[in-house]
């Protein structure tokens, strides 16, 4: 049976832009499993009620509910154990779950303030006052203000990377080899910011641009074949 997905979707259905959500899809892909996404939209939370909270992703299979990206992640695993795995051991599932807080801290950072009023101004109309009122309250300022110095929050983006470059010298993935759970998180990152603005992040010669790149082809093409901006060659 198809996996349900609620997807965050900007005033296009399908520009999808979420960092959190493009986990879940790449993690689903790695996987093998069939989904189909739904175009949800921030103030369209009676949709999701059903979930007991008010964030996606939100996945459906066969009646069973599972959301946040990082418990979906975990849920593929335990369901499909035979399928590919997104976390090669209990070592490296700790491991992964230390790196998505410093990326949701180092990495998605700068992006939001790289890329804030881009994500406002994509927006469908119902959704730009609750997107510039809740994100105003936890910065504490105007978009304006968290959005002043895009030059500078692509300096400090490059600057948080260096450990992940320095690993991607040596190894194609964050995960060695072949990627896994922990390049999703990474990359989410970067999907949500090609899927919602021009900014160029990163130089052609930066190694976690080549990984970017390699990212984008993996299960078909997934994030590439999506509506986003081109990364810039
Ligand atoms: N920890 C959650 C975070 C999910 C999250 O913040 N989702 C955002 C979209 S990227 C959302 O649904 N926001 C709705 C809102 O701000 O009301 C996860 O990893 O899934």
């Amino acid at each position: 049976m198809t996996i349900r997905m609620w997807d965050l979707a900007a005033a296009e259905p399908d520009r999808r832009f979420s960092p959190h959500c493009w986990r879940a899809k790449m993690a689903l892909a790695h996987k093998g499993l069939e989904v189909e996404t739904i175009p949800w939209r921030f103030t369209e939370k009676e949709t999701i009620a059903f979930s007991g909270q008010g964030l996606v992703p939100v996945i459906l299979d066969d009646g069973k509910e599972v959301h946040d990206s990082w418990a979906i992640g975990c849920y593929l695993d335990e369901r499909y154990p035979e399928r590919a795995p997104l976390f090669a051991c209990e070592q490296a599932k700790a491991l992964a779950y230390a790196f998505k807080f410093w990326v949701e801290t180092a990495v998605h950072g700068p992006i939001f303030r790289g890329v804030v009023l881009d994500i406002h101004g994509s927006l469908d109309e119902k959704d730009k006052g609750y997107f510039r009122a809740s994100r105003e309250k936890r910065a504490g300022k105007p978009l304006e203000e968290i959005a002043a110095n895009p030059k500078q929050a692509v300096a400090d983006l490059r600057g948080a990377l260096t450990p992940v470059r320095s690993a991607l010298v040596q190894q194609p993935y964050v995960c060695g080899s072949a990627p896994a759970f922990a390049d999703y998180i990474l990359f989410g990152a970067f999907q949500w910011a090609r899927a919602i603005s021009p900014l160029r992040l990163l130089e052609p010669d930066d190694p976690v641009y080549a990984w970017r790149e390699r990212m984008l082809d993996l299960h078909g093409g997934l994030a590439r074949n999506a509506k986003a901006y081109p990364v810039w060659a």
